[in-house]
């Protein structure tokens, strides 16, 4: 078989928007109130900081793993950053996020200590799922982070769980379920939000449409391209919105939450770009070099710098304050990090089954502890070879 190749992409347009298509559109079929999108100036410095931080620790971590620090997969949110915090602002303390793997982002601007997930990135006790988890498996009751989910789309049933329990019980929170536009295309996908949907569950579907699954497009993997729209096949209320400024986010994202807490799930899809290719190790080969040379137009640090420069929110001195000091707190994150120790592998089970399992890869769970039976006897099953 041939190797695939990329259609190359247009030319960006000047609008920073998902090639070719509408910046901020909306399904009309049940449409929502809108807001204003304008920051006042401590929240827009908040945004800048808290994108800033992500971005050097994004980078950092990216480093860390060239150097072995990192082991498994690492996904890095780099060039998502005001599409994380501008959705992040808009809920609640008691909300639920739900992710998939590419979270790293999410966790700090949800308000878990950097040093945490750091970390958890080295596998070192003091991290966020205490050294198991790793890059893609991030959880924290506290700040109601209930994953962090490496399959493709598994986190949306959960998330839809999340929901109905929510409901059960009578409270008003609401689960916010990140994915990317891949995802989409997942059978997951479209039970979820069928059933939220008949069910009215407080849940707003976020497609994070960085506008690659891997390597490819959303043009040549889905028939709608145009992915909010697929909301309408539910009834559910649904919009577009640009993912290169936080307050734009902020604003359809607290559109969005609002909705679901008055019992209308919501899809918004949030048009960015990733930076670098889909985990640390892919070198992104499917990207022209004109479309690598692009890309600084679509790197919503820089643009959002430039925007609080001409606007006069901040100087060049405070910008280049806020850079180093988010350099000085990855720095520290990491140095936390390595000096955590790995946890012991005694520990392995202790927080994979809900029922205590005898760390022993030789039985399941369900099969009788310790001495009441002997161990399976491989060797014998497998007619005495050992
Ligand atoms: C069920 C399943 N199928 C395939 C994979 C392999 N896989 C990992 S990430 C990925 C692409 C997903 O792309 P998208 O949903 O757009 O998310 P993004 O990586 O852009 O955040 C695939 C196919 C997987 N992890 N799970």
């Amino acid at each position: 078989m041939p190797a695939q190749t990329r259609t190359p992409r247009k030319p960006a347009p000047k609008t920073r928007t998902a090639r070719g298509q509408a910046a901020q559109s909306k399904n009309t079929e049940n449409p929502v109130p809108a807001e204003s999108a304008a920051g006042n100036p401590e929240s827009l410095v908040a945004y800048y900081r808290q994108m800033m931080l992500i971005r050097r620790f994004e980078e950092r971590a990216a480093r860390a793993y060239t150097q072995s620090l990192i082991g498994g997969y690492c996904h890095l949110n780099l060039g998502e950053e005001a599409t994380v915090v501008g959705l992040m602002s808009a809920l609640r303390p008691t909300d639920y996020l739900f992710t998939n793997y590419r979270e790293h982002g999410y966790a700090i601007s949800r308000g878990i200590d950097p040093n945490r997930v750091m970390a958890e990135l080295y596998g070192r006790i003091d991290g966020v799922s205490k050294g198991w988890g790793g890059s893609m498996h991030m959880f924290d009751i506290t700040q109601r982070l209930l994953g962090g989910y490496g399959i493709v789309g598994g986190q949306l049933p959960l998330a839809t769980g999340a929901a109905l329990a929510i409901d059960y019980r009578g409270g008003d929170d609401v689960v916010l379920c990140t994915m990317g536009d891949g995802t989409t295309n997942i059978g997951a996908f479209h039970e979820s939000l069928n059933i939220a949907a008949l069910w009215n569950l407080p849940i707003v579907f976020v497609i994070i449409n960085n506008q690659l699954g891997m390597g490819t497009t959303v043009e040549k993997s889905s028939a709608e391209p145009e992915l909010y729209k697929r909301a309408s096949s539910y009834r559910m209320a649904s919009e577009r919105v640009d993912g290169f400024d936080p307050t734009l986010v902020h604003d359809a994202a607290v559109r969005a939450v609002e909705s679901a807490r008055s019992g209308k799930p919501f899809l918004l899809e949030v048009v960015t770009e990733r930076l670098r290719g889909h985990s640390v190790v892919d070198p992104a080969k499917y990207r022209s070099a004109e479309e690598v040379a692009s890309l600084k137009e679509f790197d919503p640090v820089l643009t959002f710098a430039e925007k609080l420069r001409a606007g006069g929110v901040l100087d060049e001195d405070a910008l280049k304050k806020i850079d180093e000091e988010a350099m000085a707190r990855t720095a520290e994150a990491a140095s936390f990090a390595e000096s955590s120790p790995f946890p012991e592998v005694e520990t392995l089970f202790d927080y994979t089954y809900a029922t205590p399992v005898p760390n022993d890869s030789r039985r399941l769970p369900g099969q009788p502890l310790f001495e009441q039976a002997p161990l399976p006897n491989v060797a014998a099953q497998q007619g005495g070879r050992a």
